[in-house]
């Protein structure tokens, strides 16, 4: 598995509830490196083309109004095979199906329809992670 680099963000639910440091602790747990971490506010032009893939979706106004809601922990974690790895660690999309074990399962709210207040984003391949790492770090 060679090294590789992804973006995480701790969304503003995460952010919110003091859950930055525990998100960071895992990562760096599960032996990966933090290679660039900044507390952002989001605009409406980069969340355009960082959720790109779901334009037009029935949840794509609220998941951008929901990231436009509090600052986010933008993060480059790198090591070997994390993008599927941190994906792994942050769990099933939905908080109320993610297992125990993971940061959705753990720390993730019944939120009934709400969704998208999942704590994290991961990227979830290595063209998405390239690209997306160039969105949030354009100076990386
Ligand atoms: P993931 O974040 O696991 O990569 P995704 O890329 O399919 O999931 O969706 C991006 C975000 O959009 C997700 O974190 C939460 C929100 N979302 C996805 N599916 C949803 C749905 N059916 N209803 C509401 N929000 C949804
Ligand atoms: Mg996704």
């Amino acid at each position: 598995v060679t090294v590789e680099r992804t973006l995480v963000l701790v969304k503003p639910d995460g952010v919110r509830r003091g859950l930055s440091g525990e998100i960071l602790r895992r990562i760096e747990a599960k032996g990966y490196t933090l290679a660039a971490v900044e507390l952002q506010h989001a605009t409406t032009e980069v969340l355009a083309q960082h959720y790109a893939e779901h334009e037009g979706k029935p949840f794509y106004a609220p998941l951008v109004e929901f990231m436009l809601s509090g600052p986010v922990l933008a993060v480059v974690a790198e090591g070997q095979g994390v993008i599927a790895g941190f994906r792994s660690l942050a769990g099933a999309t939905d908080p109320t199906a993610a297992a125990p074990g993971t940061i959705r399962g753990d720390l993730g709210r019944d939120w009934g329809l709400k969704v998208q207040q999942n704590l994290v984003h991961g990227s979830d391949s290595t063209e998405s992670a390239e690209r997306e790492i160039g969105l949030w770090f354009p100076n990386l």
